[in-house]
């Protein structure tokens, strides 16, 4: 139903997990989580075998609507994950998964409709201005460094932590859903980073040997499959500090021990506008790194 050889809209990627679930019921289900700005559902698909005692895992991807690889690579991961489910080792079966390909419906849309290199959601945030930064907007050090009060900037944190639809319906999941959440997985691009807390500022959460040691492994996978070098490090003080982001909030009020983000390809020739023939090779690679996340978690 879809193809890894071309960037897809949120109707076909939402018609996939649908086919998905009715195809495949005993492993998936797809849930509307909320709805968009605009009205466009937020789907979720739930991959797990039904065990009780499954540790859980969330992904997610198209958090920023311009960066196209996210939502590619986190359906590869889904399409990869169903077609050789019975063949997969323990850590992946016995895992809960949670996964969002296009968490921004709205800014995607956009990005394929109008402006190929909008970031926001489409809110209508203030004066002449649209849209509210989604990794602005979680509510751990919401509004602190890296993040602005001005609906005109690219970075502008909304009106209040998870004020936009979007990133309420993903904190309204996860606190509602009764899993034994361990690892949050955000893709992200470009710039070929793992990153992990804190992104607020530089500063590392106590247990940030365990996430460095990890995001090595993980980055040492992404080498094994064949790609190239990732930098792995704290997200404050390797990229900028930036309060909001859902990493933090993730390992900081939800209680996620694994929480990453990931930027994805490249390191800046194509930038957001990765061609397509780039979506195997960095999906390939981002599962690599989404398995050494995963074994991990399963012993946390
Ligand atoms: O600035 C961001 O939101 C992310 N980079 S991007 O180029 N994809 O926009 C990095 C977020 C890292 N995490 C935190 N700062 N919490
Ligand atoms: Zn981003």
């Amino acid at each position: 139903r879809l193809t890894w050889q071309a960037y897809h809209k949120t109707a076909d990627i939402h018609g996939y997990l649908d086919y998905l679930a009715e195809t495949y019921p005993d492993l998936c289900s797809v849930k509307t989580i909320g709805m968009s700005v605009q009205g466009r559902p937020i789907k979720l698909l739930k991959i797990s075998n039904g065990k009780p005692g499954n540790k859980a895992v969330w992904v997610d991807g198209g958090i920023h609507a311009r960066e196209w690889i996210t939502p590619a690579t986190v359906t590869f991961i889904i399409n990869h994950l169903v077609s050789n489910f019975e063949n997969e080792p323990k850590y992946i079966q016995d895992t809960d998964w949670y996964i969002t390909p296009v968490a921004n419906p709205d800014g995607y849309e956009f990005t394929h409709s109008t402006d190929r290199l909008w970031r926001k959601n489409r809110a209508r945030a203030g004066g002449q201005c649209s849209g509210t930064d989604l990794n602005r907007n979680f509510g751990y050090k919401w509004g602190g460094k890296g993040s602005s009060k001005n609906p005109c900037t690219q970075i502008y944190a909304g009106a209040g932590p998870f004020s936009e639809p979007e990133t309420a319906a993903i904190q309204r999941f996860i606190k509602g859903t009764q899993a034994a959440w361990k690892a949050y997985v955000s893709f992200h691009s470009y710039g070929q980073y793992i990153l992990y807390p804190w992104g607020y500022e530089n500063a590392v959460p106590p247990d940030h040997r365990d996430l460095e040691a990890v995001g090595r492994r993980a980055a040492a996978a992404i080498v094994a499959a064949g790609g190239p070098r990732y930098t792995v490090g704290p997200a404050g003080s390797t990229l900028y500090p930036a309060s909001g982001g859902s990493d933090d909030w993730a390992k900081g009020v939800a209680g996620f021990k694994y929480s990453y983000t990931i930027e994805l390809r490249d390191t800046g020739r194509y930038g957001f506008v990765l061609p397509a023939s780039y979506i195997t090779p960095t999906a390939k690679e981002a599962l690599a790194a989404v398995r050494v996340i995963v074994e991990a978690a399963q012993k946390a």
